[in-house]
């Protein structure tokens, strides 16, 4: 799974993408600081079975700190982009093409109001935050269409599958193709048929389904940014989740953790660290007073776990192959945690795991009721589960 950051420059992307992966992408008051895509790891969090159970487990493929299980999710932060990037200005559509391969985005606004669209700093709260988000979605159209025509003409006089296997790069599938024939009631004997208008609303309802969105309001520190999260959610709150947060708070507060300076949940902080200078403990307190106390969290992990289990509809089950002691073959209690899609059967499950236990599996036993379940049986949010093979 790859979630994309995007947005114009000086938004924040890359504060939100460090806080997130505690990486090292350059952090500056400039546009385009970011020359590169950046690629990290975050986590997204689940209550861990194990609370429950009352035993200690052993993480194999992902982590659990207190009781909590954090599993491994890509994040790629985008350099800005500006309007008229699908034309090439600023850096360019390669950075579109970097969104190509991610199954959701993170739309960064500035609800300080403090970045023009393209990321020159203004006075605080002058800039008008629904451009953050409207130049975006004008970009992300704009570049699929592109890519829609160009692969229509080559895709003249053949199937519409043909035309989906040029797409797939976009993670765009039959399904997505399907449904806007079906939809816009289009000619799927020929792509290249397709009346210009057709073509420019299939390619937006495609980029919608396989490029959905949540918008980040970031800086939310600024006196700002409460009027601004307020119009964001007036004018884009039916389309998208709309998460204040606060990117640079969250990264203060997760190197001061990893410094030994706070003890920070994810949500609150204590300060542990018995003579801290006190410039630090004004910060600190400041966070807390205009974050914490107001907002309840930075809202960066509440963001990333909606973006895993809201918008993409994951669950997380943990397979394992000893299910009296809820472990796997070496011993290991709930090893691996799983992300599948909502609705998914313990088959799928299988696959996930390996091709030929899919092939060889008879059925499946959920290892906390201890009861059997059948390949084609929905699994569910937290489940434990054993696949049963031949093999
Ligand atoms: N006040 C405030 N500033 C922030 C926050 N997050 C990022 N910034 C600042 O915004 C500027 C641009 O940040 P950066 O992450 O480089 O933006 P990018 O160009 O979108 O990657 C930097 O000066 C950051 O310190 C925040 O939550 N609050
Ligand atoms: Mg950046």
């Amino acid at each position: 799974m790859l979630i994309a950051i995007i947005g114009g420059p000086n938004k924040g992307k890359s504060t939100l993408f460090n806080a997130l992966t505690l990486g090292n992408a350059q952090v500056a008051n400039y546009p385009f600081t970011t020359i590169d895509p950046n690629r990290g790891v975050a986590f997204a969090s689940a209550v861990c079975p194990h609370v429950r159970l009352g035993r200690q487990c052993n993480p194999n493929n992902s982590k659990c700190e207190e009781g909590i299980r954090k599993i491994p999710i890509n994040v790629l932060d985008v350099a800005g982009l500006v309007e008229g990037a699908h034309e090439g200005k600023g850096m360019g559509n390669q950075f579109l093409s970097d969104v190509a391969a991610s199954d959701c985005i993170i739309l960064v606004a500035d609800a300080s109001g403090s970045t023009d669209p393209d990321g020159n700093p203004i006075a605080p709260g002058t800039a008008d935050v629904l451009q953050d988000i409207e130049i975006i979605e004008t970009e992300l159209d704009a570049w699929y269409l592109d890519v829609f025509k160009r692969n229509a003409l080559k895709a003249r006089g053949k199937k519409i599958e043909d035309f989906a296997n040029l797409l797939s790069g976009l993670k765009i599938t039959m399904d997505d193709l399907n449904y806007v024939v079906r939809v816009l009631e289009l000619n799927p004997q020929d792509v290249w048929s397709w009346e210009k208008e057709d073509m420019k609303e299939a390619a937006k309802i495609i980029r919608e389904r396989t490029k959905p969105i949540v918008i980040a309001a970031n800086k939310i520190d600024s006196e700002f940014a409460e009027k601004n999260v307020l119009k964001l959610k007036e004018f884009y709150g039916k389309k998208y989740g709309i998460f204040p947060i606060a990117a640079d708070s969250e990264l203060a507060l997760r190197k001061a953790n990893e410094k030994g300076m706070v003890k920070y949940n994810g949500k609150t902080f204590e300060i542990s660290m018995p003579s801290m200078p006190a410039q630090l403990i004004s910060a600190l307190e400041k966070i807390n007073k205009n974050i914490i106390e107001k907002y309840g969290s930075t809202g960066v992990q509440a963001l990333l776990d909606n973006c895993v289990f809201s918008l993409l509809n994951q669950i997380v089950v943990y397979p394992v192959e000893d299910e009296v002691h809820f472990a796997n073959h070496f011993g290991k209690v709930l090893p691996d945690a799983i992300l599948l899609k909502n609705g998914s059967k313990s088959i799928d499950l299988a696959g996930k795991i390996h091709s030929d236990l899919a092939a060889h599996m008879l059925h499946a036993v959920d290892a906390e009721k201890k009861m059997r379940i059948a390949k084609d049986a929905v699994l569910h949010d937290g489940q434990i589960v054993k696949i049963v093979s031949t093999k």
